[in-house]
């Protein structure tokens, strides 16, 4: 007859096991191997999300784009103003955020409309926005002493936004990291630097920021173009990723096949979707996930000088743009050195949001268009519980009583103003196409949606 230490040794030895079984075959396992059901899966909220917001924030907002006589400068400065690495760290003992509020963060992003934030956790300048184990060049070092990261992912999941980390490869700080930067070869002699050590520090960090910060939406790798970091390098990083969230996504800057700003992959390379930059593609993508990531102004990093602000409406229908062709938006915001957005951004979300409230069901869980793009605006589709179609007519340039043609000889059984649904919306059918007559009403500036139901497909 067993005693009872020997039944709980026994089963302390079964746990053990198991536990060990588990992780190598976690790690052992080949994500990039998943089927396409798999994959569906995963990428459903960020199919649905369509719009999220991108946050870059450092040290670099302390100087604000200005060095020297020059105010140019963005994220980049270290670099293109050339600072030598202990002045850049100088920086550390300035960064107070005194005015950050992660809660107003979030809900200005969730009133805009968006659904996932995208913020820099380690940009090149390796500067971490989080509390590190394996490196004091983190805002714990810095005067403000709190963990960024761990209050916005409080913040995002108290409001239901999905927290996702942008981490760049490539560092200029890490004394690991290769290459140098050329202008500081002979200030910063490479000396013992082993970048297969740096790897281990990044998988460190990654660690820290999915076990302590998540369950995480997005891993958003950067600075995946120096020739130091290969594809192998990728795919071996994606699998980690993924080994510590299976069901995280990876952009395909983890690997090294981005087609530069277009930021797209050719198909043997990882990551799940696209990234263009600053773009948007000229036609849709059918069957391609991308999603194009785009600044305000001119910076992705605060400028104090950058006043070339998109407005609201070319915002707005690059939003809708992006989405008639199948993709995502991610929206940059570059917050101040005192931790508020600059008052141009905040305004921008906040008539964002206006539109959004309205339009909204135009946006959230649409294919691209099963037309090409008219003259008077764009295209969005999306199919109904019913199995229908609804396809969504963005009107940019409406004129009451005028006419627009969609391209189908099917008969709508629903139209309807999104803006006002009680307005009744005439449609007649002239020569194989369905015309729509907009009604009289005070148009939307930035866009009028009319929304139309077909049994089936279109
Ligand atoms: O070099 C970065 C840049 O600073 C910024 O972070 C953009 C955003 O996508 N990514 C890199 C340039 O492609």
């Amino acid at each position: 007859m067993f005693k009872t230490y020997q039944i709980t040794f026994l089963c302390f030895i079964i746990l053990a096991f198991t536990i060990i079984i588990f992780s190598f075959t976690a790690l052992a396992q080949d994500y990039t191997k998943e089927s396409k059901e798999q994959k569906d899966q995963r990428m459903k909220w960020w199919r649905e999300a369509r719009f999220g917001l991108f946050i870059h924030w450092g040290l670099y907002a302390i100087p604000a784009g200005k060095w020297g006589d020059k105010t140019h400068y963005g994220e980049w400065i270290r670099h293109e103003a050339q600072i030598p690495l202990p002045e850049y760290e100088k920086l550390l003992t300035q960064f107070n955020p005194v005015k950050f509020n992660a809660k107003e963060w979030v809900r200005m992003a969730k009133d805009a409309g968006m659904k996932y934030i995208v913020i820099t956790s380690k940009h090149h300048d390796g500067f971490c926005l989080f509390d590190s184990k394996v490196t004091d060049w983190d805002v714990m070092s810095t005067p403000f002493q709190r963990d960024i990261l761990k209050e916005l992912s409080d913040a995002c999941k108290e409001e239901g936004i999905k927290m996702c980390f942008y981490y760049s490869i490539m560092d200029w700080h890490h004394p690991d990291y290769l290459p140098r930067r050329e202008w500081e070869k002979e200030q910063r002699p490479e000396g013992d630097a082993n970048y297969d050590r740096y790897i281990e520090y990044m998988k460190a960090q990654l660690k820290e920021l999915v076990n302590n910060y998540g369950p995480l939406g997005i891993l958003w790798f950067d600075g995946e173009w120096e020739n130091t970091w290969t594809h192998d390098k990728g795919v071996d990083m994606y699998n980690y990723v993924r080994s510590l969230q299976p069901d995280i996504i990876i952009n395909n800057r983890v690997d090294t096949g981005r087609s530069g700003m277009a930021g797209l992959s050719t198909s043997e390379n990882v990551g799940d979707y696209g990234t263009p930059e600053q773009e948007v593609p000229a036609k849709g993508l059918p069957g391609v996930d991308w999603e194009t990531c785009m600044t305000m102004n001119k910076h992705w990093g605060y400028n104090e000088y950058d006043k070339f602000f998109k407005s609201t409406k070319v915002l707005i229908q690059l939003l809708v743009d992006i989405v008639s062709k199948g993709g995502n938006f991610l929206l940059n915001v570059g917050p101040m050195a005192n931790g508020e957005f600059p008052p141009e951004s905040v305004e921008r979300l906040r008539e964002i949001g206006e539109w959004m409230k309205v339009n909204s069901e135009s946006i959230y869980g649409t294919m691209a268009s099963p037309f090409d793009k008219p003259s008077w605006g764009r295209y969005t589709q999306k199919k109904a519980e019913n199995g229908n179609t609804i396809l969504y007519a963005h009107v940019f340039q409406y004129e009451p009583d005028g006419k627009i043609k969609i391209p189908t000889d099917k008969k709508p059984v629903k139209v309807w103003l999104l803006k006002d649904p009680s307005k009744s919306v005439k449609t007649t059918s002239k020569k194989g196409n369905l015309i729509i007559h907009l009604p009289k009403i005070e148009p939307d500036p930035n866009d009028t949606v009319i929304g139309l139901e077909f049994e089936g497909n279109l």
